[in-house]
């Protein structure tokens, strides 16, 4: 792990919760899936955007945690039996393989509460309280129903069906683009930034998140299980039609390609030069976990 991951990795552990209590074993579900490893990319991307913006405050610290707390609880929710039903997660046992379908469930609920929780900390940390409060209201809304929920629920409602590519784009828009698109506006936002310049920061997020979630499924048909940390084929075994299964597999590089430069181009346009931010999307569509 480099210096830089493991700062981060150190700044969002801090915020888990600490407290000893009779539902103990829950805590210990919920800070197993955080911990286990994982990117950080949602965390990586409202920081750099922050700083993109000029922003120096403590107050991205709770959003950074909150955010990766919902992303965790999102990868251990879409484990579950009833949904990928996946055994393998960040390179371990997935949370309900490790503590029970019951606690994968419990875990899930309780990352995605505590999560708000968190974030309602940058209230305290704060002169500008109601940016604080913007910025929980596009977490909220981009987690839920207009968004990655609203993507898994129709994911899952068209499982063995073949969607159509208006559904398809729907899917990958929501279920994966809509937090990266609340990772960068938060990031954006905290700073101060509004109208059309966060517009540009939403839609450079949303062709950060649907390059991402293509070569999500790239990697699902060509990585390698132990290098990924993940379960590999698993569309295939849900029966899931994905972007390369809808239009191959060189239609899904290229379009991997001209989404980064799309993304890289709205960065360009970021009031701060931000070469830590343009390298991290520049190397997402060549990644290999
Ligand atoms: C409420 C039962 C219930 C389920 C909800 C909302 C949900 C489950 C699932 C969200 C959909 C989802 C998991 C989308 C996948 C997005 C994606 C590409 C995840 C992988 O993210 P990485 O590669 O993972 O950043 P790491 O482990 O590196 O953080």
């Amino acid at each position: 792990m480099s210096d830089n991951a493991a700062k981060l990795n150190e700044r969002l552990a801090a915020f888990l919760p600490q407290e000893a209590s009779q539902a103990d074993r829950l805590r210990e579900a919920m800070n197993y899936s955080f911990t286990a490893g994982g990117k950080r990319l949602r965390p990586a991307l409202m920081a750099m955007t922050y700083a993109a913006f000029g922003g120096r405050g403590p107050e991205i610290g709770p959003f950074m945690a909150a955010i990766e707390m919902i992303h965790t609880y999102s990868l251990v929710h879409d484990d579950l039996p009833c949904m990928d039903n996946d055994t393998l997660r960040r390179g371990k046992p997935t949370t309900w393989s490790a503590y029970g379908e019951d606690f994968g469930v419990l875990a899930g609920d309780a990352l995605l509460t505590y999560a708000f929780e968190t974030a309602a900390k940058a209230f305290g940390m704060t002169d500008d309280p109601a940016r604080a409060g913007k910025a929980m209201a596009i977490l909220a809304r981009k987690a839920g129903l207009y968004g990655m929920c609203g993507g898994q629920a129709l994911d899952v409602l068209l499982t063995g069906a073949a969607p159509s590519a208006d559904q398809l784009d729907f899917i990958y828009r929501n279920k994966t683009g809509a937090l990266i698109e609340a990772a960068m506006m938060i990031g954006a936002l905290l700073a101060g930034a509004d109208g059309e310049a966060l517009d540009n920061v939403e839609k450079a997020a949303a062709a950060v998140g649907y390059a991402f979630q293509i070569e999500d499924d790239i990697l699902d048909i060509t990585a390698d299980e132990a290098e990924l940390g993940k379960n590999v084929g698993s569309d295939e075994k849900n029966a899931k039609i994905t972007y390369v299964t809808l239009y191959g597999m060189a239609a899904a590089k290229e379009e991997v390609h001209r989404l980064t430069a799309e993304a890289l181009e709205r960065i360009g346009s970021f009031p701060l030069p931000s070469p830590e931010l343009e390298e991290l999307v520049a190397g997402l569509g060549s990644r290999r976990k």
